[in-house]
């Protein structure tokens, strides 16, 4: 197995393996570059469903998404699609999956199903490198903060999703709600500092008033995204992406209107988050 860096600061492409002939040392291998990176990008695998599954079970456990539809042979498999007449895409802004859980998901397996012929990147940015970078002073500030994060202004029955060509693929209207975060967090694998805040679900500081904590958090927002921690993943037939949902945020580009695309995903159950 091979493991080098995709980009000076974000993510790592793993070759010389097939996931679905992966040996319990080569997993254990796996592990360590997944806590390391938060992002592995593989190449050319032979990954149908049933094997994508195997991977997901042999890595963790697996949680089903609250809103996305799954395939029909598969309930523990997401959908991310979007059809040729569609304009709206899933995952089209920059979050990191399910953060408005009290236990949000330690990582999803994405695999490139139907690619448009060109657009449909997926981009990604490192929030443990992107902490480290943070000013002495808002390192200070952000010491003892705690975030909200939600899903109800995207899922909700008023969310941005409902007034769109998606809604019909959504369900889960219901099933809203809350969380709060420590806004800098332990990585429970690596033990990096890493700052938990997200542009799609992050929607204020407990206890803050609410326009104090939207500019704190537009700040940290500008903060990662720029080319020193973020990068942008092209996907061919038989590309699959790894992410860690505690260290690294992504957003799907919607740059392919008129063409198709399918996605499938399988999301991975996380452990509680500790304050830095
Ligand atoms: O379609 C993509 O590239 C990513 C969509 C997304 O946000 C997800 O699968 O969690
Ligand atoms: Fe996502």
């Amino acid at each position: 197995m091979k493991i080098v860096p995709f980009s000076p600061g974000c993510g790592a492409v793993v070759s010389d393996l097939q996931l679905s002939r992966m040996t319990d040392i080569e997993l254990n291998q796996l592990r360590a570059a997944f806590a390391e990176h938060g992002l592995l990008f593989f190449r050319d695998q032979d990954f149908p469903p049933h094997e994508h599954l195997r991977f997901a079970n042999r890595f963790g456990e697996i949680v089903v998404n609250k809103f996305f539809k799954t395939t029909a042979e598969h309930p523990q498999i997401a959908e991310v699609r979007k059809e040729k007449t569609q304009q709206t895409n899933i995952g089209g802004g920059w979050h990191t999956d399910h953060s408005y859980d009290d236990i949000p998901a330690m990582g999803s397996i994405l695999v490139a199903r139907t690619l448009p012929e060109t657009g449909g990147n997926t981009q990604f940015a490192n929030l443990a490198a992107a902490y480290d970078a943070l000013p002495e002073t808002m390192k200070k500030r952000l010491e003892g903060l705690r975030a909200v994060h939600s899903n109800t202004h995207l899922y909700g029955e008023n969310g941005i999703y409902r007034f769109t060509d998606l809604a019909d693929q959504l369900g889960g209207m219901d099933r809203v709600g809350d969380a709060t975060h420590p806004v800098v967090v332990i990585h429970p694998e690596s033990g990096r500092k890493v700052l938990y805040v997200n542009p799609g679900h992050t929607i204020s500081i407990e206890g803050w008033e609410f326009d104090q904590g939207r500019e704190l958090l537009d700040e940290l927002f500008a903060h990662v995204n720029t080319p020193a921690f973020t990068c942008s993943f092209n996907w061919l037939p038989g590309s699959v992406t790894f992410w860690d949902n505690r260290s690294t945020w992504h957003m799907a580009n919607n740059d392919y209107q008129g063409q198709a695309r399918l996605m499938h995903r399988i999301t991975l159950a996380g452990s509680p988050l500790k304050a830095a």
